[in-house]
Order: structure tokens, then sequence, then C-alpha cells
């Protein structure tokens, strides 16, 4: 049975020798208190989050070269202890780690349903704990607007009353923003604002009808609004459905331009992290020629604001400043055409996050019993079906320093409240976390056997935090 460490650090030694005893207590108490007291040395080598753990029966040493790497030491040992008749204990180990990729997220759409702060900060917390260190939010779409801007305030005041199914939705404050923002700091998280455009702009025409075209409604729409309800967007109304492509900026319109250069500067300023998304996924109704234009556009105004612009993977063969992402949503094996594209882009000086959506959106169902989830991504995704791909072979051909990273992604069509958060996450973040941290997929302890054994072991860690995971029967729950 391997130590129900999640992600497998680099090296793990079992040393021969008693465990570390320690006074009883919560395990989050015990991992504190063990790592308050810890020999703690800074040191060159360990990069920029890596770190050596070493525990024997006299205690716990650390070193590292960075804040992060002695956070992330944390995290291991709280996955360390462990219980028996006489109480907490932790083995004897020697842990050096370090992370496979420099880019590990995740994404909360706060849209489709809005999610309050005390939320998102329970979010930054089960995230860090796996050493996830982005937490990409979606903060624009069709049925809302959720940051209140100095600049333009009216985006939110008129664009963030509803959200999907009609309830009240809501929005941040700059202050909240700050909260957030800081709060992942000190878990070692930055934090992704996403302005989705030029499609998803619903809502940006509830204050700016000039800017916004008029819904276009394909049958795709239709179908969805036959499907699960909120009747077909118009023009004006909040749009309360789960239609996707309907949507678009008018590249023409008079003061688009300003606007862009507004929101983004604003949101750039207020964000310390170095990335900004821009979305650029499923214009459906936009011309192509418009979507290039406004996707450029935008593109630019985030470089020229300071940061390193990302869009979804659409948005990858319009003209982008070097350097800049392209967040990949198709499938764990994609078509020709899709992996063209976005090896042309790496050419070009680009770079990938990989989410696959068959692999990692955990706002899939884990199988057709599942209580909330959606299904398009060619079915509902297994735990072992999270699992089971490699970040470097999704796009054949590519380098893997072109590969910023990995971010699983949590839509919130379905997911109302940090319950269904919990459920939709866990386990299978674990999934795209360990394919972000540890080595190649079928190295060492990178297995599916390995993975659900030490899923089940970090079940009463989980339960003890209050995390809500699904009991996926694929696992061996202790
Ligand atoms: C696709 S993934 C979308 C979202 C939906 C999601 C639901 C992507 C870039 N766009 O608008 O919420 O599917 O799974």
């Amino acid at each position: 049975m391997p130590l129900a460490l999640l992600p497998w650090p680099a090296s793990v030694t079992v040393v021969e020798g008693p465990p570390l005893r320690t006074a009883p207590g919560s395990r989050r108490e015990i991992a504190d208190r063990l790592a308050d007291r810890a020999e703690l040395t800074f040191a060159e080598g360990h990069g920029f989050e890596g770190y050596l753990l070493l525990v024997s029966a006299n205690g716990v040493r650390v070193e590292t070269s960075t804040q992060a790497g002695a956070f992330y030491a944390r995290q291991t040992l709280a996955q360390l202890i462990e219980f028996d008749e006489q109480g907490p204990l932790l083995p004897a180990v020697e842990i050096r780690d370090a992370p496979r990729f420099a880019y590990r997220g995740l994404m909360l759409d706060v849209v489709r349903h809005f999610h309050p702060v005390e939320t998102v900060e329970a979010v930054i917390d089960r995230a860090a704990s796996l050493k996830l260190n982005a937490l990409h939010l979606h903060l624009t779409d069709d049925q809302g607007w959720r940051l209140q801007l100095r600049s333009h305030p009216e985006l939110a005041e008129h664009g963030s009353g509803s959200e999907l199914g009609g309830g009240p939705g809501g929005s941040y404050t700059l202050e909240d923003w700050r909260r957030i923002v800081d709060y992942a700091a000190t878990r070692h998280m930055i934090v992704v604002p996403e302005f989705d455009l030029p499609g998803h702009t619903h809502a940006v025409g509830l204050s700016h009808p000039e800017l916004v075209a008029d819904p276009v409604i394909t049958d795709e729409v239709r179908r969805a609004a036959e499907e699960s309800g909120g009747g077909l967007p118009e023009a004006g109304s909040p749009y309360t459905g789960t239609a996707v492509g309907f949507s678009s900026l008018r590249r023409d319109a008079e003061g688009l331009e300003d606007l862009l250069r507004d929101v983004l500067g604003e949101i750039a300023a207020a964000t310390p992290g170095p990335y900004l998304h821009f979305g650029g996924d499923e214009a459906l109704g936009t011309d192509p020629a418009d979507f290039g234009a406004v996707v450029k556009l935008a593109a630019g105004i985030v470089a020229e604001n300071g940061k390193t612009p990302i869009a979804w993977h659409e948005a990858s063969a319009a003209d982008l400043p070097r350097g800049s992402v392209a967040q990949y949503w198709g499938f764990r094996t994609p078509g020709n055409e899709q992996a063209e594209r976005a090896r042309a882009f790496v050419e070009r000086g680009g770079r990938l996050i990989l989410s696959p959506a068959d692999a990692i959106y955990l706002d899939m169902k884990y199988d057709a019993e599942t209580r909330i989830g959606l299904t398009w991504a060619d079915g509902p995704t297994s735990v072992e079906r999270s699992y089971a791909w490699d970040p470097a072979a999704v796009i054949p051909d590519v380098p893997e320093s072109a590969i910023l990273g990995v971010e699983a992604c949590l839509w919130s069509e379905t997911v109302a409240d940090l319950a269904d958060i919990d459920t939709l996450m866990f386990p299978r973040v674990g999934s795209a976390a360990e394919a972000g941290w540890s080595a190649p997929a079928g190295t060492e302890q990178r297995t599916w056997e390995s993975f659900r054994e030490r899923v089940a072991g970090l079940g009463p860690a989980w339960a003890e935090a209050a995390i809500a995971f699904h009991r996926s029967p694929e696992i061996d729950w202790r």
C-alpha cells in the first residue's frame, strides 16, 4: 500500500526506524504543530516550489529555497499523518519533491451560478492542499457580469442580478476581489481573472446594447432551451438558460475599444498575478474576420497592461502576441485539425495549458446516476478516465517546454453551492493535480492502481476537512 500522498512526490524513501509519535489532535492541528516546530533551512537548489522533507522519530526537517516550497512541504506533512491505537504517527521518510509543470490550475465558473467569497476561499484551501497554484475565475458570461468595476460600474449593476435557473446572482466588489487575491497568495496561489469575449457577452448588452449583436438563434440554441429551460435569449433581458454561442460583441461598434481598454486595464491593475484570460471560446455567432480582429485587439491590450494573455484554444489561430497561452479544452485525443492548430501556435512561440474536457472537466457526471453534472464531453467521466492521460501526449510533436501546465475546469450550470463543488471536484481534481505535479503517466506510482489506493487513504482526511467528496464505487474507501 503506497503512502497516501497526492500528488505523488518526485522521490519518496521510507526510512528504517521508528515513526514520529505526536500528541492527539485534528490532522490540521497536528500538521500545523509539527510544521511550526520543524527545523526549516533555506538553501539553494530546490527550485521555485521544491523541498526536501525528512521525518524521523526525533521530528521534522525541511529544506527549501522558497516560502512556496515550505508551504508544499507542509501539505505533504499533513498527508503523512496516520492513526493507530496509540494515537497519531508519521512514518519515517525522506521526500525530495518538485513539480513537473509550473502552472497547475483550477477554474471555477462564478457566472452560471454565483459563488460568494467564502466559497471561493474554501475552494482555494482545497486546491492548495493538492499543490495547485492557480485559481482561474470565469467572471463574465451570457448569464452575468460578476465584478464591480470603478471604470464601468454599469456592467455589474445591470448584468449581475440573476443566474442560471433565475436565482439572484451576485457580484464581487473590488474589496472582495482583493480579499480573494490576498487569500490565494497566503496559499501560494495566483488568481487568473477571465473576461470572456467576443462571445459569451449577452450580459454586457444589458448595460451596453450598442456593443452587442442581436442573439443568433441556431437549432442548437433552440435545443438547449427545450432541454433545460430558460427560454430563448432576448436582447435586453437577462439570460438564465444553458445555451452557448449565441452572443457576440460588435467589432465596429463605437466605444468597443475604449470599453475593452478600461475593463482589461482595470482588472490587470487589480490583479497581482502575471496572467489575464480573455476567453475567445464558442463565438459561434461571430463572423470569423470580426472574431480575429476583436481577439487580436483584446490580446494586445492585455499585453500592453503587462500581463500574459491566455485564451481558449479557438483563439489560438488569431494573431496573438508571442508568448501568449492557449487553453486546450478538446478531448484527450484531438482531431487532426485541432492538433495542427495547437502545433502551429506553439511554433509561433505560444504555450499551452491542457484542460482535456473528457478527462478534467470536473462539471461532467461520474456516471449516469450522478445527481448533478453534464455529459457532453463524451458521456460521463469516471475517476479512472479523469486519471488516464498524460499532458505531454495530448498534442503529438509538441515539446514539453511549450506546455505551461494543466488546469481542471468546473463550469457551474449544475453547481449551486460548495457541496456541489465538492462532489464534482473530489476525487477527480486529484487527477489534474497529479498530471500537473508528478512524473509522466506510467512511471513509478503514476498508475491508476496506485492512485486509487492513495485516494482511498485520503478519504478520512477529506471527511475531517468537511469535504463532501463523491464516494465513487471505483475507490475502495476505508
Ligand atoms: C463549454 S469549455 C464551455 C462553457 C460551458 C461548458 C460546460 C468552454 C471554453 N466553454 O461555456 O460552460 O462547456 O461544460
